[in-house]
């Protein structure tokens, strides 16, 4: 086991992390920039090190900061959270190269699915089930009209090295081929520096179940059941909850097996999600993330397992202990993202949090890295915290949401909790019936 974990991370998801640790004996260190040395995370950490100006190129995401950071306080391995270097290849591997452990997937696995073709290749080969659309990228217009006659309009037009659906063009009839296929090249030419795009059948009305799935990289894997996130805007998640009200038990352990059997055949080490639309009772893969997400406490409330913790045992090279068997999902999760923006526009509000009062009691868990006098800065996401709660049945689940969001006080800045507050009276979410475009119509009506 490690003696001493870096944590390359802030927020919530630094003291995530460091709960973890603790609970294993490890020493943490926290890293951080000079904007963030009132925060919690520096605070609990057993040791700090700052590492750099606000501007997260030149901390969070400075790569030879991060690698003296360890050389100073010998940490052996570092933990990445989410966003920042978290999927980062080239992180992964320095760090193996420096004999620093990177707690997460091989640099490998990171890289095949950074790239969406060689992700929806390689899944596919595993037996997962994908979107139709193009092999691989498309090159020229005669090969896009071919592809999109063969799948039918409409297509959606996708950039390879994409990612929260810059560079996508949805196309209803061939005449727009041409013009969108050359608007989602440029588009993802400057956004990712490669025009690579490739063609899909565009789902109208899908909903975005994800799979949770762990792997010790040994060829264990057990899949920890899906995760609703439907409930977006603008590619940012706002709620999510399992199990999905869409799936019954039967549709989710065949997912659920397919995609475990993947992950094991791939070899595939750590925690990672797979990401599907789902319409019409069939999956379709989108996306593999190969990193801890945001909303993963939505899949440990259902099943009592604690992500972090296996992935810090099987990153210093631990067997996966957990069968499938030992899997089981007891009740219902819901999770709210608590940001500092406006509840209706999203404009950030950062600054002081001047009165500070989270919500307790049976089946409520607040994870978040602030505190009351704490200042919000301004460089970096909104996420304050996160609100999740777990109930025996989704309708005490929401009962509870429902409790949980009227004792929650925050003064000083603007929050999303009135949104949430909104979106828990709204019959389709009292009654699970939305898609991925459910929210932002929601939102667009006056
Ligand atoms: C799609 C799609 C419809 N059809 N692919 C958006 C970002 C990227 N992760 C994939 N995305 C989508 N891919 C096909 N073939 C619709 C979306 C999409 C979406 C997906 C999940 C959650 C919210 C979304 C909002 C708009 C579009």
């Amino acid at each position: 086991m490690f003696d001493k974990v870096l944590i390359a991370n802030r927020g919530e998801i630094a003291l995530r992390i460091q709960r973890a640790c603790k609970e294993l004996g490890i020493a943490t260190v926290a890293v951080h920039s000079t904007a963030d040395a009132e925060a919690m995370h520096v605070r609990l950490a057993d040791e700090s090190v700052c590492i750099g100006p606000p501007q997260a190129s030149d901390s969070y995401l400075n790569i030879p900061r991060l690698l003296a950071a360890c050389e100073i306080t010998g940490a052996d391995a570092v933990h990445p959270g989410y966003g920042f270097l978290s999927e980062n290849a080239r992180f992964a591997e320095i760090l193996e190269d420096h004999n620093i452990t990177f707690i997460g997937p091989s640099s490998e696995h990171i890289r095949i699915m950074g790239d969406k073709i060689a992700a929806k290749e390689t899944v596919q080969r595993l037996g997962i089930p994908v979107v139709p659309g193009s092999e691989g990228g498309v090159r020229g217009d005669l090969e896009a009209r071919k592809v999109s006659e063969a799948i039918g309009y409409p297509v959606l037009v996708k950039a390879a090295s994409g990612g929260g659906g810059r560079g996508m063009k949805v196309v209803h009839k061939p005449e727009d081929l041409s013009s969108s296929m050359a608007a989602a090249r440029s588009e993802a030419k400057a956004a990712f520096g490669d025009d690579t795009v490739y063609i899909e059948k565009f789902l109208t009305r899908p909903r975005h179940i994800e799979i949770q799935v762990f792997g010790d990289g040994q060829g264990n894997a057990v899949h920890l059941g899906e995760r609703d996130c439907s409930l977006q805007r603008r590619h940012q998640k706002v709620l999510e909850e399992a199990p999905s009200p869409a799936l019954n038990a039967d549709s989710r352990r065949r997912i659920g097996e397919t995609v475990a059997k993947a992950i094991g055949d791939l070899g595939y080490r750590s925690a990672g999600t797979v990401e599907f639309l789902y319409e019409d009772g069939q999956f379709f893969f989108i996306e593999m993330n190969t990193r801890l997400q945001v909303e993963h406490p939505v899949t440990e409330m259902i099943t009592g397992i604690d992500l972090v913790l296996e992935q810090i045992r099987v990153a210093s090279g631990s067997q996966l202990t957990l069968t499938q068997d030992d899997v089981t999902f007891s009740g219902h999760a819901i999770e709210c993202r608590i940001n500092a923006e406006n509840p209706r526009t999203f404009r950030p509000s950062p600054g002081r949090i001047t009165y500070w009062h989270p919500p307790g009691g049976l089946g409520v868990r607040v994870d978040s890295g602030v505190y009351q006098g704490y200042s919000i800065p301004p460089y970096y996401d909104s996420l304050i915290g996160k609100l999740v709660v777990h109930g025996k049945t989704r309708n005490e689940c929401l009962m509870r949401l429902k409790r949980a969001l009227s004792e929650f006080v925050i003064d000083g800045i603007e929050t999303t909790i009135p949104l949430f507050n909104e979106l828990i009276r709204q019959p389709d979410i009292a009654n699970g019936m939305y898609d991925i475009h459910w929210l932002e119509k929601f939102l667009s009506k006056p």
